[in-house]
């Protein structure tokens, strides 16, 4: 679900219970093979995912795999299922083509819509480019900085599924009063821009632009974010081409904001480290940010409180919201490129990523984790709020089934040679980061730090 909200190209291969009873190798020869036999297997994932295929022979493989590749990398990217019956895994695949070309393929803007968009921009004086994932590709990312700047339009969610926009670039802006502020929306690849409940409706007159893969957002049963044009394409076609048809528009009232915004988080960091009580989740995200490690975080770290400058720097918040993929995602981003990263995890996240399995594989491609340990599952408390807030829960800050004992939940990280240590105080966040980084980088050894935070976000 995960991978194909977020348009994340991935192949799954998935074995197949024998379907012949007796008279080849591969037939059935244990009882799961009658009994796990699915009437439909590409059924159990087809709503979420690009294609799936049944292998009927050992010469279809290539073809089969080459689709596959096809599909899942091309836009909108995301997963594709293919299975294979234990019999076809025993045939003999003669000498057939082993590579099939097959090209891939992605949308770009159309010279109508581009006329249109210039026309849009041009005649706006305040717009702002809100987007959730345009930083999943490095040329995405080079290509919306380069219009960012040198336009002078505002970001909001630099950092959101991925590093959008550098946090100390001079577009980056934390909020933006899309209310009173903001007469053109540019929608970049993203589904939810704004929470409709939270924003109140925009003035009829605030145009929206939306550039996506796929602007309808297929998969979505029921939508309804306005859009008075939609563009089909990647981010860099479309911010590339009109690199030439768009006036920028005057800086200052954005560095203004910029300062303003960046002041009070100033002023907010100094207060949360001379606090005495609890950790503040949002300087435990500061601190975290000066490691220079990778971020791959679900979703208690706040990336507004420090520095992420770098293309694939920060990875987050997928937007389906599957809890239990960033400690296994922070491996993979070990084993596939050898950086360093820190899964930046809340209690309950932690619980949902199993940690014992997540150890073994991490156990020979080591990580950091940061349990940010606020007592429980709060999102859910929270949405009980928002639904009955007067009702008994909310009047007795009660929420049964969502509170947790304050347990060291990252103990058992011992059991796999890994470092834990709990961090109660906002002076001992430093010091025990500066170890947990030597014990990951130095001793090789997973570092599970276990931060008690405030509950709030
Ligand atoms: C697999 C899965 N199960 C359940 C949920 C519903 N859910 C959303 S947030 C949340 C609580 C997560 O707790 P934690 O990671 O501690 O973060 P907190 O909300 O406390 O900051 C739950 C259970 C989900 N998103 N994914």
């Amino acid at each position: 679900m995960n991978a194909y909200g977020s348009k994340i190209p991935l192949v799954l291969i998935a074995g197949r219970t024998p379907y012949t009873e007796e008279g080849n190798a591969a037939s059935r020869n244990r009882m799961i093979h009658w009994t796990q036999e699915t009437r439909d297997q590409g059924g159990i994932v087809r709503q979420w995912t690009k294609w799936d295929y049944e292998v009927r022979r050992a010469e279809q493989v290539p073809q089969a795999v080459s689709r596959a590749f096809q599909l899942a990398t091309s836009e909108p990217c995301g997963p594709v299922y293919l299975m294979l019956p234990r019999e076809v895994t025993v045939e003999k695949a003669g000498t057939a083509a082993s590579r099939v070309r097959l090209g891939t393929y992605e949308p770009g803007p159309s010279p109508e819509a581009l006329e249109e968009a210039s026309k849009m921009i041009n005649a706006s004086r305040h717009p702002v480019i809100i987007t959730w994932r345009a930083g999943r590709k490095r040329k995405w990312f080079d290509s919306l900085r380069a219009f960012a700047d040198a336009k002078n339009v505002p970001v909001v969610n630099y950092a959101g599924e991925a590093l959008n926009y550098p946090s100390s670039g001079k577009m980056a802006l934390d909020r933006y009063d899309l209310k009173r502020t903001a007469d053109l929306i540019l929608v970049v690849e993203c589904e939810v821009p704004w929470i409709p409940s939270r924003v109140g409706e925009l003035p009829a007159t605030t145009k929206v632009i939306k550039v996506d893969t796929d602007p309808g957002h297929q998969y979505i049963p029921f939508y309804s974010f306005p859009s008075d044009l939609s563009v089909a394409s990647s981010v860099n076609h479309f911010f590339d081409a009109l690199m030439d048809r768009v006036e920028p528009k005057d800086e200052e009232p954005i560095s203004k904001l910029r300062e303003e915004q960046q002041r009070e988080k100033g002023r907010e960091i100094r207060q949360w480290k001379r606090s005495k009580t609890r950790i503040h989740p949002r300087l435990l995200s500061h601190e975290i940010g000066k490691l220079g490690l990778t971020i791959v975080n679900e979703y208690p770290f706040d990336p507004n409180y420090c520095v992420l400058d770098r293309y694939g720097t920060y990875y987050a918040n997928l937007s389906v919201g599957y809890l239990g993929w960033a400690m296994g995602a922070a491996v993979g981003l070990k084993m596939a490129t050898g950086t360093d990263a820190v899964a930046t995890v809340g209690d309950g996240a932690f619980m949902f990523g199993v940690p014992e399995a997540f150890y073994y594989l991490a156990h020979s491609c080591p990580v950091m984790v940061a349990i940010f340990d606020n007592g429980g599952w709060m999102s859910s408390s929270e949405s009980a709020v928002d639904v009955y807030p007067t009702g008994l829960a909310a009047k007795k800050h009660k929420f049964p089934g969502t509170e947790f004992e304050q347990y060291e939940l990252g103990a058992t990280v011992k059991a796999f040679d890994g470092h834990f240590q709990m961090v109660e105080r906002a002076d001992q966040i430093a010091p025990a980061l500066e170890r947990g980084r030597e014990e990951l980088q130095k001793r090789k050894r997973i570092s599970v730090l276990q931060f008690v935070v405030e509950r709030t976000r």
